[in-house]
């Protein structure tokens, strides 16, 4: 455990390349399991958590004979989403330690509303895995446990997060690439790399690495193509809860470049709670985004941003 102290992923998503142009995570409404694991020290692992966008927090099976083959869990839709890929994060993300200790998916099965089947093997990574299916119509997605990478301790078998995808323009722009003016080392809660800022979990973020207080440092988003945006989705801090949040730097102004060159400044919330931020429209390739003012923490000297996207 860091200076930080937070529950956070090694490592997400190293690709968002072969996401469909326009697709837009897909709202799950509620969830059910075949089993559960039973509540201890005050921790829950409930299905919906598969969804509350915490990657430190998941659904683990119940069964307490094996290693949970043929346990599922379903999430529901409101009406038929026509499903293009979805985002799995695989087994117990709340530390590397964990997360090899326990068990993760290897053959998964999903089940759609109209009882058709598609079965993939996932990747045996600490990452949110992309995964890309055949175009299907359904209102329900049923998830079931058909083999496992076995963890070094436990039998049990978690699924921290799920997104899905559908053909739906949600109106963000798809970053292509990352840059940022430092970052903070990976350890052993996980990985600070820019790319966490787009990944819709509100634990998983970027931090600066500088001597100071995050002022003057930069991220900068480079767009497939220009783009017209007008909208910050913003997570400022550690977005896990306002509690974790208020212990950082959190950015109170941010400068807005543009690939023409021109900009704008932008007042944002000292909140880790999500928020939105208008600014005029402008079509471009690429945004930097400069901290120019910041409320300090109270027990870092650090700067972490765990949500920066830009929309129409
Ligand atoms: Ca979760
Ligand atoms: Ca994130």
């Amino acid at each position: 455990m860091t200076h930080r102290a937070f529950a956070a992923p090694f490592v997400i998503a190293a690709c968002m390349c072969s996401l469909p142009a326009f697709a837009g995570a897909v709202k799950i409404t509620s969830s059910s399991a075949s089993s559960i694991y039973p509540e201890a020290d005050g921790l829950r692992y409930t299905p919906e958590q598969v969804y509350d966008r915490k990657v430190s927090k998941n659904w683990t099976e119940g069964d307490q004979k094996s290693s949970g083959l043929g346990e599922w869990i379903q999430v529901e839709f409101e009406g038929e989403k026509n499903l293009t890929s979805f985002r799995i994060w695989n087994g117990t993300f709340t530390s590397y330690d964990m997360w090899t200790r326990s068990n993760r998916i290897k053959e998964v099965e999903l089940e759609f509303s109209d009882g058709s089947k598609q079965s993939f093997t996932l990747t045996d990574g600490m990452s949110g895995e992309l995964v890309e299916l055949s175009p299907v119509s359904t209102s329900s997605v049923k998830m079931r446990i058909k083999s496992v990478y076995n963890g070094s301790t436990f039998t049990d078998t978690a699924i921290s997060e799920v997104v899905f995808f559908d053909d739906v323009d949600d109106g963000v722009a798809t970053v292509k690439s990352w840059k940022a003016s430092s970052t903070y080392k990976a350890d052993a809660d996980g990985n600070y790399e820019p790319i966490n800022m787009a990944d819709t979990a509100v634990d998983t973020m970027w931090c600066e690495a500088s001597e100071g207080d995050g002022v003057g440092e930069w991220v900068e988003a480079s767009f497939a193509s220009p783009t017209q945006i007008s909208t910050l989705n913003l997570v400022n801090g550690n977005g896990y809860n306002i509690m974790y949040a208020m212990k950082g730097n959190l950015a109170t102004e941010l400068l807005l470049t543009f690939s023409d060159g021109s900009t704008q400044t932008v007042t944002v919330k000292a909140s880790g709670i999500p928020q939105k931020v208008s600014f005029t429209p402008v079509t471009t390739s690429s945004v930097k985004v400069s901290v120019n003012t910041i409320r300090k923490g109270k027990e870092f000297n650090d700067l972490c941003f765990s949500e920066l996207q830009f929309a129409k």
